[in-house]
């Protein structure tokens, strides 16, 4: 799963994007290539889990991020088609508005959102041509695809984004295969100024008013926290009346619009957060570890971490016959811990 960083130029998206992965990979600054890196996703029920079952490593969950260049005025045609090719390959949309100094925050979301649905409209009017020659030479599936890019066409021709139509699971996939860029998920972020953390200005409440998930941060300060070793960082956060970096709540925001839950592996060696897609089974789930225990799974056996919390121990979880024992169909509910059996 991948998250694109997008905004104008100028707003913040390197300074989260390095804040996000810790600074671990060296950025290109003002280049029309993206930055690429993973996020660690910051959880505080695997920090809870390693205090009842201490091991050796502690490992977060990642996600992908990717730091997608903003357009350069003038840039011109071509300047604008590569960075709208990095935004159709992404699962969800960060969309990062700048609210500190005095910025009209409303028309910049307003100007972005109106790039990607012009894109996506001479796209959808290109397929719709298509569509309509194929259902004409007898293509059954053409008809199914014609009539999602008709309604496509309609919403976008009022400006509207796809994503605020209404769709079935089949129909998305068809909208994906598309790469509509206004049909992807997309979280908000109200990129605030040192001297406004909690996001009180006009700007900040623009973007908090939207109806989409947002996420009020202050890149500069998060990357600085990003960059300290811990007991700094606890100083600075108390310093400033900050009781978690609101990169975790950035994170948690990003796990909700990718449409992601997490489960849990722990043992002396490890305890270790995954991310999967809600609901999914317990053998696909066990794929995302290794592809040989999904292949000889036999069965999952898990709790629920806040049986951990409550109970304190994995013994005491047995004794008050909580370890379930989930077979093949068994669908993985967000804050499983699990052990997998299996035989290959
Ligand atoms: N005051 C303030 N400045 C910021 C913040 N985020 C980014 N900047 C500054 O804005 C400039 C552009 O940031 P950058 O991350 O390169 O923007 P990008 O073009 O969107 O990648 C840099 O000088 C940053 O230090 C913020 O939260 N507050
Ligand atoms: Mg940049």
């Amino acid at each position: 799963m991948e998250c694109g960083l997008i905004g104008l130029q100028g707003v913040g998206k390197t300074t989260l994007f390095q804040a996000l992965t810790a600074h671990a990979v060296p950025v290109q600054v003002g280049s029309m290539k993206p930055n690429i890196g993973i996020a660690a996703m910051p959880d505080p029920r695997l920090e809870r889990i390693a205090e009842f079952i201490p091991p050796e490593k502690v490992i977060p969950a990642t996600v992908q991020v990717v730091d997608i260049p903003g357009v350069p005025s003038g840039g011109g045609a071509s300047s604008l088609n590569q960075v709208l090719s990095h935004i159709r390959n992404v699962d969800a949309i960060v969309h990062v508005v700048n609210c500190w100094g005095e910025q009209d925050a409303a028309s910049d979301i307003a100007s972005m959102e109106a790039e990607l649905i012009l894109a996506d409209l001479v796209v959808a009017e290109g397929a719709v041509d298509k569509a309509a020659r194929a259902t004409r030479s007898g293509d059954a599936d053409a008809k199914k695809r014609l009539s999602v890019l008709e309604r496509v066409q309609e919403l976008l021709s009022d400006e509207r984004p796809v994503r605020s139509g209404d769709w079935d699971e089949g129909e998305r996939a068809i909208l994906k295969s598309y790469g509509f860029m206004s049909a992807k998920p997309v979280l908000l972020v109200a990129n605030v100024g040192e001297d406004d953390v909690e996001g009180q200005s006009e700007a900040a409440k623009a973007v908090q008013a939207a109806d989409v998930n947002t996420v009020t941060v202050c890149a500069t300060i998060e990357s600085e926290i990003s960059e300290m070793e811990s007991a700094d960082r606890a100083d600075m956060l108390a310093s400033m009346g900050i009781e978690r970096p609101a990169i975790g709540v950035l994170a948690a925001a990003m796990n909700e619009v990718l449409g992601l839950s997490t489960f849990y592996t722990a043992g002396e060696k490890e305890v270790r957060a995954w991310s999967i897609p809600r609901e999914v089974s317990a053998p696909d789930a066990a794929g995302t570890i290794h592809s040989d225990i999904q292949r000889g799974f036999i069965r999952a056996e898990c709790y629920h971490c806040d049986d951990l919390f409550e109970l304190k121990s994995e013994k005491a979880i047995k004794e008050a016959g909580k370890l379930r024992s989930e077979g093949k169909g068994y669908a993985m509910q967000d804050g499983d811990v699990v052990h997998f059996l299996f035989n290959v």
